[in-house]
């Protein structure tokens, strides 16, 4: 599938700062009067000035804006390459008319917050890092008649609230053509939602559908070439404060490959996804084995006479991975496109309800020796686990829906 390409980042408002610091000094060295005096103390008290609101994320500071039609993709300078990593955060766009489930508001009001977050609490400190929010555009074909387009209006509010940011609005398939497992008719997959034809019922096609897109679809879309790291984040998660580190230059100077928040347990066609991945994992001749993460996620079952031989079994626990920051190239290694391509073809997501979260467990699985973190201080919520009934205060539903009057 051919994405179009997004916006870049070419010049950090750092490297124009320094240009022009370079440009004073040169000034500065040559011969100068009373009066020249004067003018250098201004301008120190200018870029002291700027420097100052550059700390204070309230400041309405304009990084890095470039028009959306420049390509992401495009060779950034040397100095920008080595001194800001090759980052990005990614969310999926909730259906646009849908209501959250656990407290009744506008999923859109989860999306504009989720993103104001990472503004305030990354973007305004550190990159900044460009965000891609992936929206249907197939959302006339979600069964649930829940989701719609996202007009020129709702993206410009989302972006108010992001005015450290760049955001790039992708157009992906979520309902149809490749967002399906091939071969198979919508109306087979239909049924297989109802629970009917050997299938589990329980979410509809568009969830599953996102199961399967971060198993691996999205991470093999062009719009991630050229990057080392995506985050993932949700309409539903929300940066709680500051972060004192930049995620993505820790996770360069730990040599890490996958970095998650907490682990949880699901138990949705699990027994079927080992089947699937099980030949695949436990293959010493596909990738080495890190003893480590086997014994964290998977279950002896028989040791066998060597450890080769050792027997293990799924019991569904997973890294909760509606954060987490990853490597892009492994999404990308052809172990792991073989592992998509069997999940596919036994239909694990749309059948048997397989949820991304556990296949991810396997993904950790493939990783062999790479290094892979749990981050407890990731200062992270999401809604369902730590929102409660409530959403934020009661302020922060007025102030979505009080800015839309008139709409
Ligand atoms: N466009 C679209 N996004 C979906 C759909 N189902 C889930 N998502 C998105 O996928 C992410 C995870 O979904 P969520 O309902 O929060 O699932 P949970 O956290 O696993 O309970 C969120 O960003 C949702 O907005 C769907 O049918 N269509
Ligand atoms: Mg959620």
């Amino acid at each position: 599938m051919t994405l179009q390409s997004m916006s870049a980042f070419n010049f950090s408002r750092r490297d124009i700062w320094h240009r022009n610091f370079k440009q004073w000094r040169r000034k500065c060295s040559r011969p100068t009067g009373r009066p020249h005096l004067f003018l250098v103390l201004l301008l120190v008290a200018v870029l002291l000035y700027r420097i100052g609101s550059d700390s204070n994320s309230e400041v309405p500071v304009i990084r890095n804006k470039v028009s959306s039609d420049s390509n992401l993709r495009t060779p950034r300078s040397q100095k920008v390459a080595t001194s800001i990593p090759q980052a990005v955060v990614v969310l999926l766009a909730p259906q646009r008319n849908a209501n959250s489930m656990w407290n009744n508001v506008e999923r859109f009001c989860f999306l504009r917050r989720a993103v104001r977050s990472i503004d305030r609490h990354l973007n305004a400190k550190f990159g900044p890092y460009p965000i891609v929010i992936l929206v249907a555009k197939d959302h006339d074909q979600d069964p649930t008649h829940q989701d719609g387009a996202y007009t020129a209006r709702d993206r410009a509010l989302v972006e108010e609230w992001a005015i450290h940011s760049t955001i790039q609005w992708q157009e992906i398939e979520m309902y149809s053509k490749d967002a399906l497992e091939p071969d198979v008719s919508l109306n087979q997959i239909l049924a297989w939602r109802r629970g009917e034809d050997g299938g589990q019922e329980g979410r509809p096609l568009g969830y599953q559908s996102m199961c399967r897109l971060w198993s691996g679809r999205l991470q093999n879309f062009d719009i991630l070439d050229g990057f080392d790291m995506y985050m993932r984040l949700d309409d539903d998660s929300l940066l709680v404060s500051d972060l004192d580190y930049d995620p993505f230059q820790r996770f360069i100077d730990r040599n890490l490959i996958y970095a998650y928040r907490r682990q949880a347990s699901d138990h949705w066609g699990i027994q079927e996804l080992w089947k699937v991945t099980e030949p695949h994992v436990l293959n010493p001749t596909v990738q080495k084995i890190n003893a480590a993460t086997r014994l964290e996620f998977l279950q002896l079952t028989s040791p066998g006479s060597d450890n080769d031989k050792a027997e293990y079994q799924y019991d569904g626990k997973q890294p909760y991975n509606n954060f987490h920051i990853s490597r892009v190239d492994f999404w990308r290694s052809p172990q792991w496109k073989s592992v998509m391509d069997d999940m596919d073809k036994n239909h694990l997501f749309f059948k048997h309800r397989v949820g991304d979260a556990n296949v991810h467990a396997m993904a950790l699985l493939m990783m062999g020796d790479q290094l892979i973190e749990q981050w407890d201080d990731f200062p992270y919520a999401h809604n369902s686990n730590d929102m409660g009934g409530e959403w934020g205060p009661k302020e922060w539903k007025e102030e979505c829906y009080g800015n839309r009057k008139g709409m």
